[in-house]
């Protein structure tokens, strides 16, 4: 009998990703999660779009585990006029991988941008490269390199000063690189961003502007409405909607965050009580909150859990600033989040649930060495993450 443990996969970005389905074969790896890279945020994903990837991922020996991100139009997170049309094509995208047997969607309702660092090279010990969100970092992009209208009122003036005095010791360069990292590097090949204008700023500051009177609260309202509507076709596919957490878990340039702690998650799946309203587990993301507790998070919510992202941060003050630390060092407690994973897989098994298997991806991973050598898109490295995957399952195996 199989031994009860994850599912071990790898984030593959499709054709385009430097890092090959060929490379991938040769690491630990049984499964991939991925996309339809190629398609416009909002567009159906085409039945044979869809099968077309598959057959891609058999001919190195592939299974197609998770769908990520089938991404949520903005239309859908600020109800837009269109918003409708964006929920109709989200359904027929479920119907079609349902038909193709894919079981599992990851998706988050972050409005305008996904996850944040401000520095993508950061030296982390003597263990490799890193990814930083440095707050003050942040605020110096937020009010004087992005000049967000009325971004100083997000702060406070010991921010604020902060923020200057760390811009005016910049040089143009780097002000352009911090822009262009947090608005394009980080977000165009996850699911398209800004990247495509050349006036990435200015767009970005359009797209911030769609959520004007948007709080918490009409975000949640919208999730609930977008949940209510889609969780009833995936339930008849057979499909699990997986939301992954904020990254950083907290709200950002005066846009409404609500899925960043227990509590949010408490009110979030009180939404629904279907079974495919479900989670994605993701230690990064989770960890970098000093107030979160992960297995705190997991006894309640664990049993909703059906895909694992794990890595792991170190806070860098008490400031909302942390490093990317490599997957088993940091705040994360790993090996008991394995354990409490393994206990509730058997619980599933026990069960007869025939997915029982949550799959599990090494998320992120620190630039080796050897990683210099090879192209990758930002956090998704061969080495580093092959290294993580390597930590994760001896963690398993012990
Ligand atoms: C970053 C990722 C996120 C994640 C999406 C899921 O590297 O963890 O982009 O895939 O937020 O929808």
């Amino acid at each position: 009998m199989q031994k009860t443990r994850f599912l071990r996969s790898w984030r593959w970005f499709g054709p385009n990703d430097p890092i090959t389905l060929h490379m991938i074969a040769l690491t630990e790896t049984e499964a991939i999660v991925t996309a339809l890279h190629h398609i416009d945020c909002g567009a159906v994903w085409p039945a044979d779009e869809i099968e077309k990837h598959k057959k891609l991922l058999k001919s190195q020996g592939f299974s197609w585990t998770v769908a990520e991100s089938l991404p949520v139009h903005e239309e859908i997170k600020y109800r837009g006029p269109n918003h409708k049309k964006w929920i109709e094509n989200y359904k027929q995208s479920l119907h079609h991988l349902g038909r193709a047997g894919i079981s599992r969607v990851c998706y988050n309702f972050m409005p305008v941008i996904d996850w944040i660092r401000t520095d993508l090279h950061y030296p982390w010990k003597n263990h490799g490269i890193s990814m930083i969100f440095d707050y003050p970092t942040f605020v110096a992009f937020d009010v004087h390199v992005l000049r967000r209208p009325h971004a100083e009122m997000s702060y406070s003036s010991a921010q604020l000063a902060k923020a200057r005095l760390l811009f005016e010791a910049m040089s143009e360069e780097e002000k352009e690189n911090l822009a262009y990292s947090i608005i394009v590097l980080t977000q165009g090949f996850i699911h398209g961003g800004v990247g495509k204008v050349s006036d990435y700023k200015k767009a970005f500051l359009e797209k911030l502007q769609w959520y004007q009177g948007i709080d918490e609260k009409s975000l949640r309202d919208n999730l609930a409405h977008f949940i209510g509507e889609v969780a009833p076709v995936a339930e008849a596919e057979g499909i699990s909607l997986c939301l992954h957490p904020d990254d950083p878990p907290f709200p950002v340039l005066g846009l409404p965050r609500i899925a960043g702690t227990l509590a949010d998650f408490d009110q979030i799946m009180a939404l629904s009580s279907s079974p495919a309203h479900g989670i994605t587990f993701c230690s990064g993301s989770l960890s970098s909150r000093a107030d979160n507790d992960l297995l705190g998070f997991l006894a309640v919510h664990g049993k909703r859990v059906q895909f694992a992202h794990l890595r792991n941060t170190t806070l860098l003050g008490a400031d909302g600033s942390f490093c990317e630390s490599g997957h088993l060092e940091g705040g994360a407690n790993m090996r008991e989040i394995v354990k409490f994973f393994h206990r509730e897989m058997e619980r599933r098994r026990s069960l007869g649930l025939a997915n029982w298997q949550i799959p599990m991806r090494p998320d992120h991973g620190l630039t080796l060495e050897k990683d210099l050598e090879i192209p990758a898109y930002p956090g998704y490295p061969y080495f580093g993450r092959m290294k993580g995957l390597n930590e994760l399952i001896d963690l398993e195996e012990r």
